[in-house]
């Protein structure tokens, strides 16, 4: 097949599951043309499969806010026509699922009858979506895609709830790609470059927005140290930073919280983990989370959004009300208090994230481009 991908090429969880399966298909031997405004951070995969085009906007001082969406109609035209693409799959709704409809209709004209797949991501509907501002070019290309696709069933539900959508939405779970993972204990995973062997590893990854409540991850980790030796892992950069940071040297705990900025392995740095905190307001999915349970890291999250669809309540790790950071400091404590408890927890961690592997997932997105293509 030929495919198109649009997406963020950046940090965030719905740029790395574009990336992650552009790879996957590409590797399988389909063709993969990336359309974004710069080369996605998680590629890292070379074979004459993959493709990149760069979305270019030009300044100009006329306008107060350059085309963007023009520019990437337009590069998808360009795209589809000049590599024979049969599908655009497009990444998070604003504004590619509305940048792709118009290239549908610029390429109807020409007669070339191109297929769009949208995925929603989360915050592009929970969040930014449904605000007034964007709602109506939302719901219209949402309903205008070929097929829709969310990353969990709350999502789909909140899709229902915010909008009035006339299209059917498949359900198609982030996944992961164990092979990326390395060895607990290898040479490539020696947790005693980051902490004494008493200590626990604690672990955040986020983009830092306020949506994530990081100043929550900084609070349940100083209770949790006072009881359990520890160390906070934070990777990730954002708006919220400065505000931890000064939270941490308030609370005494600055010499026990690692700020690691981006990064594009946290294959890598979870491997060194004990315990993985995911406080959000909202989380259609939490990518993060199930990254963390691919290396082995039992999960103290928020009840919110997606999370009880990944997080198993007492199994996996334990979820709470937003907010409720004694609640979830409590159950970090009990997890990591007993070597062997903490053991069970970091098993049923990995079983759980083995549901989402490559192999299971790949199939359901493989399935909705065929059934597009041979419908044609
Ligand atoms: O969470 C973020 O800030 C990034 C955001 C994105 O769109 O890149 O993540 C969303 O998509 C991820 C991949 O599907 C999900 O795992 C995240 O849960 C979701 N974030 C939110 O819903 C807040």
């Amino acid at each position: 097949m030929k495919i198109g991908i649009v997406c963020y090429p950046t940090f965030g969880g719905s740029g790395v599951v574009a990336t992650e399966l552009g790879m996957a298909l590409a590797q399988k031997g389909h063709h993969v043309h990336f359309i974004t405004y710069k080369q996605p951070v998680r590629l890292d995969f070379i074979t004459n499969n993959i493709h990149f085009h760069e979305v270019f906007v030009e300044e100009y001082p006329l306008f107060q806010f350059q085309p963007y969406e023009l520019a990437l109609s337009s590069k998808m035209v360009e795209v589809v026509e000049m590599y024979d693409l049969e599908i655009l799959h497009v990444h998070y709704a604003i504004p590619h699922a509305y940048a792709a409809y118009m290239a549908k209709q610029m390429l109807k004209e020409k007669g070339i009858n191109i297929k769009v797949v949208t995925t929603l991501h989360g915050t592009d509907i929970t969040l930014v979506g449904s605000h007034p501002n964007y709602k109506s070019a939302v719901e219209f290309s949402i309903n205008n895609s070929d097929v829709v696709t969310t990353v969990s069933e709350s999502l789909k539900q909140d899709t229902l709830r915010l909008f009035n959508i006339s299209k059917e939405i498949h359900v198609i779970y982030n996944f992961i790609d164990f092979e990326k993972y390395p060895e607990i204990g290898t040479e490539e995973c020696q947790r005693s470059t980051i902490a004494n062997k008493n200590e626990r590893i604690i672990t955040h990854i986020s983009n830092l927005r306020p949506v994530k409540r990081a100043w929550d991850v900084m609070d349940v980790f100083y209770k949790i140290q006072k009881e359990v030796p520890s160390k906070l892992l934070l990777v990730g950069e954002g708006p919220d930073r400065e505000r931890i940071e000064c939270q941490a040297k308030d609370l005494g705990i600055l010499d026990r919280v690692l700020f690691m900025g981006n990064s594009n392995e946290v294959n890598k740095l979870l491997c060194y983990s004990d315990l993985f905190l995911l406080p959000s307001e909202t989380e259609s999915f939490g990518l993060a989370a199930l990254e963390a349970m691919a290396a082995r890291t039992p999960v103290i999250s928020s009840n919110s959004g997606g999370l009880p669809e990944v997080n198993i309540q007492g199994v996996t790790g334990f979820l709470s009300n937003v907010g409720d950071t004694d609640d979830m400091a409590k159950n970090g404590i009990h997890i990591l208090k007993k070597q062997d408890r903490l053991e069970v927890f970091k098993q049923n961690a990995l079983k759980q994230a083995e549901r989402f592997s490559l192999p299971n997932v790949l199939p359901s997105y493989k399935e909705v481009y065929r059934e597009l293509i041979t419908d044609c």
